[in-house]
Formats: C-alpha cells, structure tokens, sequence
C-alpha cells in the first residue's frame, strides 16, 4: 500500500474538489486515483462499499468516507491559519448544511430532471428553491465580508464553491441576470485562484499517481 494517504477522486465531482482543496492548503502530500462512476475500481469497493467519493485510505488502513470528514482530517495537524476553526462557526455550519442538503438537492432535480421523474415542482421551480435555499444567504453573508472565513478564506468556502460554480454553469445566462453581485465577484475570484487550479490536475486515468502539491 502507499504510504501516502490514498484519494479516490472524480475530477468533476464537486465533494472530491473540496477534498482536494483542503489536503492541497493543509500542505498533505497524497496519491490519488482518478474514478470512473461508471466502472469504480474493486480496490475502492472493498475499502467503501458505499462506493462514493471522494475516500481517503490513510497509510494506517483507516478509511474516510465522507469529504466533510477528509477536511476535517486535513486540516487537523495544522491550522496555522485557521481554515477549519473559522468553519466552525454556527452561521458557516449553517452554509455547509444548506449546501449540502437543499441546495444540492434542488441542484440536482434542476440539472438532471430526466433522473427525478414524479416531482411536483418544475425544473425551474427546483432552481428557484436553491437560489432560496443557499444562494441568498451566502449573498447576505458575502456582503459584509469578501469570504465566509472573514477577510480570507477558510474551509466553508471551499466546500460551498464548488457547488456554487456547478450552479452557474447549467445556465450561465440566467446567472448572469441574477442579484446576487458578492456572490459573483466570491465565485469569479475562486474560479481563478491556485488552490482551485492546483485541485483541478489532471490525473491519468489508470492508477495511483502522486497529486501535485499547491
Ligand atoms: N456525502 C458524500 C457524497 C459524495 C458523492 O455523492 N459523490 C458522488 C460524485 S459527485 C458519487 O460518488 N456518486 C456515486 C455514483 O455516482 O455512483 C460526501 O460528502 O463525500
């Protein structure tokens, strides 16, 4: 086995970005596999039986499941500069629930209506539930402070964005017209930062390749 930390990881996948982001700004070196969903690597069923990534093996066997908890342990050795303490606060824990609860739920039901059959509300009405449902809070809280850590950033940015950034692509027309100006200017500046750049490398699609640090 390695004897680096091992990342099964989808490069589009918006849990897997904010993964990466995390071990990339906490300064872990890692290896990482990149995965087809299509045709998940046994290695990874064995460790996941429930098959999503991102996952993290730790050179111990310890398996981490779940991106929430892979920042977490990214971050855990050192947070010189607070990325994880600054996530902890009651109005970014709110964010990242909002995130990954009806947001990405009417994210997906929007994105994807052909996989959510029998839904009483529209796709538009989906889209407009998760304007509500995250995109006008983190406009409320982006108003007062260029990111969610305060003056810099800190892991709830990078757990949100990616989500946000696949929200304005189904549609970037429509993105544009929306009210929505510090969210932009937030996303616009993320889009060019060298942590997104650095998690967005491209792997080789077969085995485990040593993921370039930041
Ligand atoms: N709660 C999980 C969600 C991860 C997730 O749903 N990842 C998607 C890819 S973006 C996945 O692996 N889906 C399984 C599949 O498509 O087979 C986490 O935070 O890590």
């Amino acid at each position: 086995m390695s004897q680096l930390p091992l990342l099964y990881t989808f490069r589009r996948c918006p849990y897997a970005m904010r993964a990466r982001m995390a071990l990339l700004q906490a300064g872990r070196a890692f290896d990482a596999v990149e995965v087809s969903l299509r045709d998940k690597p046994a290695s990874l069923l064995v460790l996941s039986p429930k098959a999503t990534v991102p996952v993290l093996q730790l050179p111990d066997g310890h398996v981490i499941e779940e991106s929430w908890d892979i920042m977490r342990w990214a971050f855990a050795e050192s947070d010189a500069q607070g990325w994880w303490a600054r996530a902890q606060s009651p109005d970014n824990l709110d964010l990242l629930q909002r995130n990954d609860g009806d947001f990405k739920r009417h994210l997906d039901r929007w994105k994807y209506p052909q996989r959510y059959a029998g839904e009483t509300l529209t796709p538009d009405g989906h889209r407009d539930k998760a304007v509500d449902a995250l995109l006008r809070p983190l406009e409320a809280r982006l108003s007062s402070a260029p990111c969610l850590g305060g003056a810099t950033p800190c892991a709830t940015d990078v757990a949100v964005m990616p989500f946000v950034r696949q929200f304005a692509a189904v549609d970037p027309g429509w993105f544009a017209t929306l009210d929505l100006p510090s969210v932009r200017s937030w996303l616009d500046g993320w889009l060019v930062d060298p942590l997104f750049a650095a998690c967005m490398h491209k792997l080789p699609a077969e085995g485990a390749n040593r993921f370039p640090p930041l």
